[in-house]
């Protein structure tokens, strides 16, 4: 409990209380013999905010925190973040974009914990690809283990309400579909709803490393409207060709910005210094 407390103090400041608490299964299919968590809903207390801060100025800000219950909302509803505190708490929107089964999902998670482990402000996890399944959406699951807030958007203007609401508290990655061919189009939509938010936007190739080469150019040339400065390469634990993509696409000066060594969250996830390029594929 207490070490549950920390965590939503990490998150919310130490004025955070605890409004309910509940142990939910870490595998909600194994149920509770799979081991468990407890999952807390918490709210700034309004009152203690107030000694401390001057008087919020700004929009409405709604949490990203489905699962709180009403009450949380209202209540953390009453603090704005202003620009000076946005730009401090590194509010970039991070955007992954790429092919059906990619690893975009999982990569969503595990850079939205590496997020966490680098500053103090808080990491949202946001899918727009959360509407088709009748099971719970996979990022939800994988924020619910993180302890991380979520939320999902089902069209460009509910994305844009979403990040709006966010008010740049800190860090926010988007999970979107796969798509390939003609439907990468539709990613233009969800880039142009960032863009018009004012948010810092920094958008990310997911590509399987152990796809054919070919399929790289092609995919880099597929995604190009979307605008993506970086890749993130997954699967590499599956491929022995990782060196000669890697060169190849720092010949072309595409960035690339992490590495996906395998399917485990937050582990598997190397960020792709120089140095760390050379350990892995010199
Ligand atoms: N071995 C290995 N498996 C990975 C890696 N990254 C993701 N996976 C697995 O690849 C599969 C697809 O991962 P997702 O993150 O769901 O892929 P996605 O791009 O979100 O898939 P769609 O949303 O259907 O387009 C899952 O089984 C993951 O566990 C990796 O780096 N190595
Ligand atoms: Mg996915």
């Amino acid at each position: 409990m207490l070490a549950l407390l920390d965590a939503i103090r990490g998150e919310l400041g130490p004025q955070a209380v605890l409004l309910s608490v509940r142990r939910v299964p870490l595998d909600p299919l194994a149920g509770m013999d799979a081991g468990s968590v407890l999952e807390g809903a918490a709210a700034l207390d309004p009152d203690a905010v107030a000694q401390q801060e001057p008087a919020p100025t700004g929009t409405y800000d709604r949490p990203v925190m489905p699962s709180a219950p009403r009450a949380a909302e209202t209540r953390l509803g009453s603090k704005s973040v202003t620009s000076q505190e946005r730009d401090r708490a590194g509010a970039t929107v991070w955007l992954l974009v790429g092919a059906p089964g990619s690893g975009k999902t999982v990569a969503s998670a595990k850079v939205a914990a590496w997020l966490r482990s680098q500053q103090s402000h808080p990491v949202g996890l946001l899918s727009t690809d959360a509407c088709n399944s009748r099971q719970e959406p996979a990022l939800r699951m994988h924020a619910r283990k993180l302890g991380m807030p979520w939320t999902a958007a089902q069209s460009a203007s509910e994305l844009h309400e979403k990040v709006l609401s966010w008010n740049g508290r800190g860090p926010l990655v988007v999970d979107t579909p796969g798509v390939d061919g003609t439907q990468v189009a539709s990613l233009r939509s969800v880039k142009a709803a960032l863009e018009q938010t004012g948010a810092r936007i920094e958008t990310h190739l997911v590509l399987n490393a152990a796809a054919p080469a070919a399929e790289h150019t092609r995919l880099w040339k597929a995604f190009a409207p979307v605008g993506c400065g970086q890749t993130l390469l997954t699967h590499l634990d599956r491929t022995e060709d990782g060196a000669d993509l890697v060169a190849r696409l720092l010949s072309s000066k595409i960035g690339i910005s992490f590495l996906g060594m395998g399917p485990k969250i937050p582990d598997d996830l190397i960020l792709a210094t120089p140095e760390r390029l050379l350990q892995v594929f010199a």
